[in-house]
């Protein structure tokens, strides 16, 4: 039985959580167009009878504007530190820059085995693929010291070249202890997961500025054999985005209460009965208590 830990890190938007979730073969962490989705470290667990895979999915690099950024800014940064492997996920859609070349060389140089992922090529294709493959080749070098170990170019969407990684990483185990249960797909307990689902309803309905600044309070998760039954708030940070959120007759608010219920049957199998309450934070992500209250205390 062998054991690691894996941290995926990249920039906003670039397939990060999706890319977890198609190597775990689960839903893990939520997944939205919209960037910045990730909030925390979640951790990621796939066991099977040779060995125990430990993911940790991050929040995508930025500078960060507000004292919320500067959270997922450290939780990233925590994340990278310890860990045995890391995964660079790089977006073959978008144009590989020098900066891209100097992030990679800064964590190339902290000698953790390093692969990189360049993903959405489904919708990339070769004229943009290639030029990114290119710009990534001196750092393959294995005459440098602490070379790329490999360039992947994967499809989250799709499933392409996932288990091709996954071998990748599997030889990167070292440890030999079971860090996790085996039934444990994720550090994060059950309320935790509720709240993510019911923040990826409300990113993936409202449009514009409003879902940025949404967060979610779980005041009650009591569960039962055949049931669960949660409560909880909607968190903005203005009067006029609450009125978003609920919408004309209360038509948002249900209707993401609706689709996050749904999501929430189906990872548990359970009957599940969901109430949203909305709640403004005049600027709850730069007030750390408000922001404490959320979840993204120190
Ligand atoms: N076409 C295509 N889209 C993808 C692929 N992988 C992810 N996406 C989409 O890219 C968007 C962002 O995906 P996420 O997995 O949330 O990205 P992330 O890096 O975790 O983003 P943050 O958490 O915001 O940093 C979503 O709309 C995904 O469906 C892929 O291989 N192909
Ligand atoms: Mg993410």
């Amino acid at each position: 039985m062998k054991s690691g830990f894996i941290a995926i890190i990249g920039k906003p938007n670039v397939g990060k959580s999706s890319l977890m979730n198609a190597l775990i073969g689960e839903k893990i962490s939520i997944v939205t167009p919209k960037p910045q989705t990730t909030r925390d470290a979640v951790r990621g667990i796939l066991t099977t009878d040779e060995y125990q895979m430990i993911f940790v999915d991050t929040p995508g690099l930025l500078v960060p504007k507000t004292e919320l950024g500067k959270y997922m800014s450290r939780e990233t940064e925590g994340a990278a530190q310890d860990v045995d492997v890391i995964v660079a996920v790089i977006d073959a859609t978008r144009p590989f820059t020098a900066k891209d070349t100097e992030f990679l060389e800064r964590k190339l140089a902290l000698g953790i085995p390093t692969y990189v992922v360049v993903n959405k090529t489904d919708v990339a294709g070769f004229e943009k693929v290639y030029p990114v493959l290119a710009k990534l080749s001196p750092l393959t070098d294995k005459g440098r010291k602490n070379p790329i170990k490999e360039v992947i170019p994967t499809s989250c969407l799709k499933g392409d070249n996932i288990d091709e990684l996954r071998k990748y990483l599997e030889s990167e185990l070292k440890d030999d202890v079971m860090y996790y249960p085996a039934g444990d797909v994720t550090d994060r307990p059950l309320r935790f997961v509720i709240g993510e689902i019911v923040r990826e309803k409300a990113l993936l309905l409202l449009q514009d500025e409003v879902p940025h600044g949404i967060g979610v309070v779980i005041n009650k998760c009591e569960e039962k054999k055949d049931s669960l039954y949660v409560e909880a708030d909607v968190v903005c940070e203005k009067d006029t985005h609450k009125m978003i959120i609920i919408g004309d007759g209360g038509g948002m608010i249900k209707h993401i209460g609706e689709s996050a219920r749904r999501s929430a049957e189906e990872l548990t199998g359970k009957r599940v009965y969901l109430k949203l309450f909305v709640k403004v934070r005049e600027g709850w992500r730069n007030k750390k208590n408000y922001m404490r209250d959320l979840g993204y205390g120190e």
